[in-house]
């Protein structure tokens, strides 16, 4: 062993002590998830050998410190050299040892985790734990013998399923998978001693999973091949998942086979780009969390209100999915209407969601529905901690009722708006306490989309804001608090993407071009197909506000030029022949129907863009995939660079969170702003640089003074970007 470690017993990773009854105890401390670093497998290694040699302890019970067993191998250390022992052999020297060892699981197990205690004899998980090999999730697979030991314990199907989600599974369900031995609501340190004390003298051979003849399933083949199918369709050039099955193909061959191989398929992952994106990604939404206000207020130092009651009002398809969220965290929850009809079908939707929600988690439906009381009155308001506000995207009604909210709530009662881009300062100022307003943008499916941005207005007190982010965490949210700017972050940055999408089209691209090489790239959906699945009236109903399109726009002006700067209308135009994407059934594309999903190339739509050239005298050319993922990506990213010059957000971190999370960017990829970091930002520049010249009416494509600044700076890597950009915008 090259490493040098302290001997202060407080700095010792891995404890051995002894506990009752003859049972030797290691208690993993390496907080705040004993991670399985380089220092954690030393000690741990030093706790193993005192345990086999402490001839007074006939088994040994492994748990965790600060209730938590371990949430797997140290992720921070991926990216550095460590040393210490390798977690394979240590986690085969466990199984192959002469004394019954057992896991006593609370908190989490998780990836190299849920690794260790599968090399355990028996495993004994507290109520509330939750197991899972989530390391698909980090660009990798379960890479200290989970593809191996899972399948022969629990069997193919549910080690396929849970090792290509990285699904975390409760104890109850682990129970069922024959993945623990035991589950107590008890304390587990206690329940595995006891446990011990009873195995300490069973035979051993039969619980070491490495001898295990693998469960072949007459199927299996199959099984496999569709998997991988699905997977390679679905994964959208991840490299992991597919991987992961390949792993677990070799599960079928002797144990040592079946572990070189997972340990070939593992270096490979290991050192990909796509498994740093992720890392990436996995640090960034963490990073989010730390959140800072303009003055001292932090997400450290801000004290959280507690959410005893909310209330959602308006119940459209946001407000419902909102209220079901509230609703499944345990908060009891006022639904509110105003139309009586509108209420009644709220009830039901929101019911049927329950409903279906109560099944997954094995729970009764009326445990959900006693939490919500469905009103008309504002009485009910008057008692509730937090109001969300969800009504249609209106600025006038939704001024109108918050004057209105803040007549009858109690004064300290946080007033959340749900939009997704108007002015929250201008709501909060309807009110006599615009301190307690906030912005809080759902996604849709509110119930199912993690990402939430939490709009801090400027005189929103640090308090609101830390309620209604850690609110977000209790619904299971990725909160990311933005400022408040037109379009906040998400929707700010799509619209120079989606109108560089527009002009492609002019200039001679299809949709489904445009969208094939998108969705190559890893979005889950083209731009286009996006448009009509969120409907091409929303987008519509905006310019037509702003006075981009409709009446208020003058003869004289060109159709493709407005306020100096280049206009495509090809969208208006569409929405002015009602095609307003898949409510229509036509759009961008063609449907089986009003409300079709499948989405088919338009002969129309290439006859109208063939139409609309002419009439405007553009030369269609042929334009290549690069030029479509540059046009239309780095347009996005410059908008990102704006958008932290400017404040709006905090850090490259935030702005990735919110693409992976709410607009379907590809995780293995980072994010657009990790994704020009890797292109090299002096590339970018250039490129950039190039498109403005030819494009000179598109302030979009002109660089960014930061986007400059950084690459003048020597282009420093992402991670220091969040400082530069604090450092520069204090110095304002
Ligand atoms: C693996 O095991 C590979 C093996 O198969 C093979 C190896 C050969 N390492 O999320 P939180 C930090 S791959 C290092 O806010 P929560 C995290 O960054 C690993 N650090 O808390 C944060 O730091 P900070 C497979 C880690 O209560 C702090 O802990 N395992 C790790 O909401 C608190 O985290 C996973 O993928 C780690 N493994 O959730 C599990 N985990 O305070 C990943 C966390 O500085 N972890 N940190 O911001 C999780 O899913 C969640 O963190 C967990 C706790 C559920 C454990």
């Amino acid at each position: 062993m090259s490493e040098v470690r302290s001997p202060v017993e407080s700095d010792i990773m891995a404890h051995y002590s002894r506990a009752a009854g003859h049972i030797g105890l290691i208690r993993l401390a390496n907080p705040p998830v004993n991670a399985l670093s380089s220092a954690v497998r030393h000690d741990l290694c030093r706790a193993l050998e005192r345990a086999s040699a402490d001839t007074g302890a006939k088994a040994i019970v492994l748990c965790g410190e600060n209730g938590l067993f371990c949430g797997g191998a140290d992720i921070l250390e991926f990216s550095k050299k460590t040393g210490g022992p390798a977690l394979v052999p240590l986690i085969n020297a466990i199984e192959a040892g002469e004394k019954p060892v057992v896991a006593a699981i609370e908190g989490v197990a998780l990836g190299g985790g849920l690794e260790m205690a599968l090399g355990c004899h028996y495993r004994i998980a507290h109520c509330q734990a939750r197991l899972g090999l989530p390391e698909v999730m980090l660009g990798l697979l379960p890479g200290a013998g989970g593809t191996q030991r899972l399948p022969r314990l629990i069997g193919f199907p549910a080690a396929l399923e849970l090792i290509t989600t990285g699904r975390h599974v409760s104890a109850e369900e682990a129970l069922t998978l024959g993945l623990v031995d035991q589950v107590t609501d008890g304390d587990v340190q206690e329940a595995a001693v006891k446990f011990a004390q009873r195995v300490a003298d069973e035979p051993l051979a039969s619980r070491r999973l490495s001898t295990w003849k693998p469960p072949c399933p007459a199927d299996l083949d199959t099984l496999l091949q569709g998997a991988l199918g699905r997977l390679q369709s679905r994964a959208r050039g991840a490299l992991a998942p597919v991987a992961c099955v390949h792993a677990l193909q070799a599960a079928t061959l002797p144990f040592a086979q079946g572990i070189e191989k997972e340990q070939e398929l593992m270096a490979t992952l290991f050192s990909s780009p796509q498994a740093r994106a992720m890392q990436y990604c996995f640090f960034s939404q963490r990073i989010v969390g730390k959140w800072s206000l303009a003055g001292r207020a932090n997400w450290k130092n801000t004290p959280v209100r507690t959410v005893h009651r909310a209330a959602v009002v308006g119940l459209g398809t946001m407000g419902r999915g909102i209220t079901v969220t509230l609703v499944r965290a345990g908060i009891p929850t006022v639904a509110m209407e105003m139309d009586r009809g509108q209420l009644q079908a709220a009830q039901q939707a929101v019911t049927a969601m329950l409903e279906r929600e109560a099944t997954k988690q094995k729970r009764s439906l009326d445990s959900y529905l006693q939490l919500v009381q469905f009103t008309l009155e504002r009485r009910h308001l008057q008692d509730v901690d937090l109001v969300i506000e969800a009504v249609y995207e209106d600025l006038a009604l939704k001024k109108r009722l918050f004057s209105e909210l803040c007549a009858v709530c109690r004064p300290d009662a946080i007033l959340c708006t749900n939009t997704s881009g108007l002015d929250v300062d201008v709501i909060a100022g309807t009110t006599r306490r615009p301190e307690v307003v906030v912005g809080m943008h759902f996604f849709a499916p509110a119930h199912v989309m993690k990402l939430l941005e939490v709009v801090r207005g400027p005189r929103s007190s640090p308090v609101a804001v830390a309620t209604v982010v850690h609110l977000g965490k209790l619904l299971g949210k990725v909160s990311v608090v933005v400022g408040n700017s037109p379009g906040f972050v998400g929707n700010r940055l799509l619209k120079p993407y989606m109108e560089q999408a527009n002009f492609l089209l002019e200039e001679g691209a299809t949709p489904e071009q445009v969208d094939g090489t998108l969705e190559e790239f890893g979005f889950a959906m083209g731009i286009f197909r996006m448009s009509d699945l969120s409907g091409l009236d929303v987008g519509w109903r905006v310019r037509r506000e702003s006075g981009l399109t409709g009446p208020a726009v003058r003869p004289e002006e060109s159709p493709r030029h407005r306020l100096g700067c280049r206009y495509c209308p090809l969208a208006d135009l569409l929405c002015e022949r009602g095609r307003l994407g898949q409510k229509t059934g036509q759009g961008w594309y063609l449907y089986e129907g009003p409300e079709g999903r499948k989405a088919l190339p338009d002969p129309w739509l290439h006859g109208f863009l063939d139409e609309y050239r002419r009439q405007h005298a553009l030369k269609p050319r042929r334009i290549d995939q690069q030029e479509v993922l540059e046009r239309c990506l780095y347009a996005l990213a410059n908008e990102g660079f704006r958008v932290l010059e400017e404040g709006v957000a905090a850090g490259p971190e935030d702005i990735d969170t919110i693409y992976v999370l709410g607009y379907g960017w590809p995780a293995h990829m980072g994010g657009p702003m990790y994704h020009v970091a890797t292109v090299g930002l002096s590339a970018v520049l250039t490129r950039l640089e190039h498109f403005h010249r030819a494009h000179p009416d598109v302030p979009q494509l002109q660089p960014s003074a930061l986007l400059r600044h950084l690459v003048a700076q020597g282009s420093p890597p992402i991670s220091k970007w969040r400082e530069l950009v604090r450092v520069q915008r204090s110095q304002l």
